[in-house]
């Protein structure tokens, strides 16, 4: 290895890091350096398993030649070009590609660069299309606690994670919350969808009892995933749907996550068998290679605001980089080796052993929840008297030291390897754990 290929920075002063503690990684870096396959390798050449598919995104492993190869060859041919009155062909096969795994109708395609801004333009089209529709009194977005929808003002303002909202003063106005769908004393240690919980959706009839009809859209996560993994209950979404059509509100799924096979169908609404009208989707969508989102938008909504529009400009909204050559190109190779190596069905035939060694952690010590659906687990800690986060935060260090990467949020553990994932790697993700879980016991 020469230096060029093993980057070490001597000075980490400028880069403020994102969703870091800043002061303590600068105290004790950890640096990667390349990535293949289901593995890291740190800048002294230590190999990492990567249990978590880089933040939830490299669904199709690490350094795939096929999307490589393709970022490559766009490079060469265009870098970029504007999509703002031009057009160029990669972005619109970008756009077909992603429609034709989306639910039925869902195949009008906004691209953005991001999961938060997915989740932002997703809000305003609901907006758009009320106000299209001749409701523009619906005005209000409805999120749920425990929400995760990125890091822009709409999405924080819908999402439910207090420390995400509480430094940054006034937010949307007009948004309310649903309950989140967390019910440890009936579900702890669920397999799959927990059996409670269906009846929660039923908050939304009290938000239309207080709100009237002034609500454009509901935004949720099919399955909530930065929160520490919650799972829904089985027939929750079922009845949002319901009752999203009962009352003339639009239903968003937030698919940053479920997206792209992570639950063993192309997207997580084919899983738990309920269409969106819209849906947000990024990470997986390039398999992390460039960034992109993108914003899935059922044709009744499209047709709303287009055709209905006056001549000229129909949506006032877009980035310079949507549908960027490049991260186009990264889409559509990374979507044709989703297809080619049937990965989603993979991810299904995985599940079942993916769970298995979830549930063997059950008799740990301080393990206090275990819930799992498709590739994605979580496994709930509890946390030291007064120092919250800290016996997650040491599991994740020891994990790392011993070549397996983990997430951590508060004291949960949350696992999403790539979908290339094989059985051995998955007795080493969990074995590395339990050693790290009995070795925090204290
Ligand atoms: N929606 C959902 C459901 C997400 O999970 C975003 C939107 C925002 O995407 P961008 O690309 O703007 O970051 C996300 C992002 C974690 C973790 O630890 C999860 C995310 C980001 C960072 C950490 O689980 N998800």
């Amino acid at each position: 290895m020469n230096e060029i290929s093993t980057p070490r920075p001597n000075n980490l002063d400028a880069f403020w890091m994102p969703y870091t503690a800043n002061r303590a990684f600068k105290g004790a870096p950890r640096m990667l350096a390349r990535a293949e396959g289901m593995s890291y390798f740190t800048n002294d050449n230590r190999e990492v398993i990567d249990g978590t598919a880089g933040l939830w995104c490299c669904n199709a492993g690490h350094g795939r030649r096929e999307i490589v190869e393709a970022i490559q060859h766009q490079a060469g041919v265009m870098d970029f070009a504007p999509t703002f009155q031009l057009g160029h062909p990669i972005a619109f096969q970008a756009a077909a590609k992603v429609a034709e795994h989306t639910p039925e109708g869902l195949d009008r395609i906004f691209f953005t660069n991001s999961g938060s801004e997915a989740a932002d333009t997703a809000l305003k089209i609901a907006l758009a299309y009320q106000r299209a529709r001749g409701q523009s009194q619906r005005v209000r977005l409805i999120g749920r606690e425990r929400g995760y929808h990125g890091v822009g003002f709409g999405g924080i303002s819908v999402g439910g994670i207090g420390p995400n909202r509480k430094q940054f003063g006034a937010q949307l106005p007009y948004v309310d919350h649903l309950p989140h769908t967390h019910l440890p004393q009936q579900n702890a240690f669920s397999r799959g969808q927990p059996e409670h919980g269906a009846h929660l959706a039923d908050a939304l009839d009290n938000l239309v009892a207080l709100h009237g009809d002034t609500i454009a859209a509901v935004i949720v996560e099919p399955l909530a995933g930065s929160t520490g993994v919650l799972v829904p209950p089985a027939g929750y979404l079922q009845r949002l749907r319901e009752l999203c059509d009962k009352h003339g509100i639009l239903l968003i799924f937030d698919e940053v996550i479920t997206g792209f096979g992570r639950l063993g169908t192309f997207f997580g609404s084919e899983r738990v068998g309920v269409a969106p009208d819209i849906m947000t989707m990024a990470k997986g969508l390039t398999n992390a290679a460039v960034p992109m989102g993108a914003v899935a938008v059922h044709d009744k909504i499209f047709r709303a605001i287009v055709d209905e529009a006056p001549a000229g400009i129909e949506l006032f909204h877009g980035y310079t980089y949507s549908g960027h050559p490049l991260a186009a190109a990264a889409a559509v190779a990374t979507i044709d080796l989703y297809v080619r190596d049937e990965l989603p069905a993979r991810a299904k035939a995985m599940e079942g052993y993916f769970e298995d060694g979830a549930h063997s952690l059950k008799d740990l010590p301080n393990v206090i929840d275990i819930r799992n659906y498709g590739l994605v687990c979580g496994i709930e800690l509890q946390g030291r008297a007064g120092k919250p986060t800290d016996r997650a935060v040491r599991i994740f260090h020891r994990c790392f030291d011993a070549g397996v990467l983990i997430r951590t949020t508060g004291d949960i553990i949350a696992l999403s390897p790539p979908l290339i994932v094989e059985k051995h790697h998955i007795d080493r993700i969990y074995g590395t754990i339990a050693d790290a879980i009995r070795a925090e016991a204290a």
